[in-house]
């Protein structure tokens, strides 16, 4: 029995989707904590991709109970067409495997309209969101005027809390923003439908999933986005507006850390980010485009394409350090074949220093270049290695490299986007 948090180690898309799925056959419950349709987790099992938004990536198991914690803000209309769909492809035979938080926040229309308006307004500054109304929806939360899924299923209370709320939506959207305003019945007549569907998914998670520990049962938590996005140890204001670091898996499920036994942090053998923001070892040349299409960097949620660059060992040091990984799993080996030379970042160069820590002033992280060190690539095809023996020796020792730099041991390897592209250690 072994409760695991899984996290992005970098700034997301790190394959956090692919390494949950397979880490689910030795879990019992897997409990999405945080962000929310602004994720997009892909899973490739056979010919079959299925990319998920909310539901967590243990889904696809049967008889795996699937939990969106607390900490979680939900679109009830992503979480109903994800359903509909995993459905129809035959998926979720059993409602009672999918639960959600009562205590969840919902994602309104105002939040998705404010996110896309204030973008606009920002221009040359803006952060990139994905326009989900993710910000939004957490400023209300913070705020103590968010709706809640337990006021969505109460209707008075909900007709009672958009009618405080909606006046100040309107007059942000129509005065500051530009934007058209809500009428009260638009959004209740759509999401009174959507309480209807929701009402069999809504529990009381966090005594579900601290009855589960009890019975001996293990958990998986599955981070969203990436340590570097995080609200409060990434490149603010750069980030996302949840805890996407390994602390965040109990704020944003209600299990206590004395009961988290593992941390497994996910990263690329390269490094990609999606939406503005500092990224010292991005390559804007023909490098960081072959990177791009060699890995099919696009957005799995909006479809932009992903700034790449080289692995930055201070990310990952940064990494096992705020979420005290227990183990590091490198995804997409396989993208870097074909490279003569590969480069680590292994520190900063900030005017004549040398900085061997991520500094916390975005301006210095801006004016930072990085040092690299130069290690050589491999030409053989990876995608069907099982071991690490079975990788070219260059391959070997750029994972040894990359363990060494980091600081915490390589569990996993993964060398294509499919489940049986694995080489699992640990
Ligand atoms: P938001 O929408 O408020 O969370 O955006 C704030 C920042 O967080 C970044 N962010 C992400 N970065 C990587 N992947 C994400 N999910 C999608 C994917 C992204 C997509 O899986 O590819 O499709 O574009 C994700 N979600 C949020 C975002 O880019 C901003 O920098
Ligand atoms: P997540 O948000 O961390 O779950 O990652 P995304 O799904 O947004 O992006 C990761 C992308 O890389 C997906 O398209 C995966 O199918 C793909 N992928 C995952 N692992 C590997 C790998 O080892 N090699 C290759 N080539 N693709 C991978
Ligand atoms: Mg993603």
């Amino acid at each position: 029995m072994a409760n695991v948090v899984v996290i992005g180690a970098q700034w997301g898309d790190e394959g956090k989707g692919k390494v949950v799925d397979i880490y689910t056959e030795y879990a019992d419950d897997v409990v999405r904590y945080q962000g929310g349709n602004n994720a997009g987790h892909t899973l490739v099992v056979g010919d079959e991709k299925v990319i998920l938004h909310l539901i967590p990536s243990g889904i696809l198991h049967e008889g795996k109970r699937c939990v969106i914690g607390n900490g979680v803000v939900l679109d009830p209309e992503v979480f109903i067409m994800e359903i509909t769909r995993l459905k129809s492809n035959g998926y979720l035979k059993d409602d009672g495997m999918l639960l959600l938080s009562e205590a969840l926040h919902i994602i309104m229309p105002y939040h998705k309209r404010i996110d896309i308006a204030r973008e606009r307004k920002s221009g040359a500054k803006k952060i990139g969101t994905t326009g989900r109304g993710i910000g939004p929806a957490y400023e209300d939360k913070i705020g103590r005027r968010g709706i809640r899924l337990m006021d969505l299923l109460d209707e008075k209370a909900f007709t009672r809390k958009v009618k405080e709320v909606l006046d100040e939506k309107n007059l942000i959207l129509t005065q500051l923003l530009g934007d058209e305003p809500f009428t009260f019945e638009e959004i209740y007549n759509e999401y009174m439908g959507y309480a209807e569907t929701l009402r069999k998914y809504a529990a009381d998670t966090s005594l579900l999933l601290h009855k589960d520990i009890k019975a001996g049962k293990s958990l998986l938590f599955e981070g969203a986005q990436g340590t570097l996005l995080d609200v409060d140890h990434g490149t603010y204001p750069y980030v996302t507006s949840s805890s996407t670091c390994s602390g965040g898996a109990c704020t944003g499920s209600g299990v206590s850390p004395r009961e988290i036994h593992e941390v497994i942090g996910i990263s690329k053998a390269y490094a990609t980010r999606v939406g503005s923001g500092p990224f010292p070892t991005e390559l804007l040349d023909e490098t960081g485009e072959a990177l791009r299409q060699a890995g099919r960097e696009f957005g799995s949620t909006t479809g932009r394409p992903r700034r790449c660059g080289w692995f930055d060992a201070l990310v990952a040091r940064y990494a096992v350090r705020v979420n005290g990984l227990s183990g590091i799993a490198i995804t997409k080996l396989d993208v870097l074949t074909g490279l003569e030379t590969i480069k680590v970042c292994t520190a900063y160069k900030y005017n004549d220093q040398i900085l061997d820590e991520i500094p916390a002033s975005l301006e210095v992280i801006e004016q930072c270049t990085p040092v690299y060190e130069e290690l050589p690539g491999w030409t053989e095809d990876i995608t069907g290695a099982k071991s690490i023996a079975a990788l070219p020796k260059n391959a070997q020792d750029y994972v040894k490299r990359v363990e060494a730099l980091s600081g915490a041991p390589v569990v996993l390897v993964s060398v294509g986007p499919r489940r049986d592209e694995t080489i699992v250690l640990r």
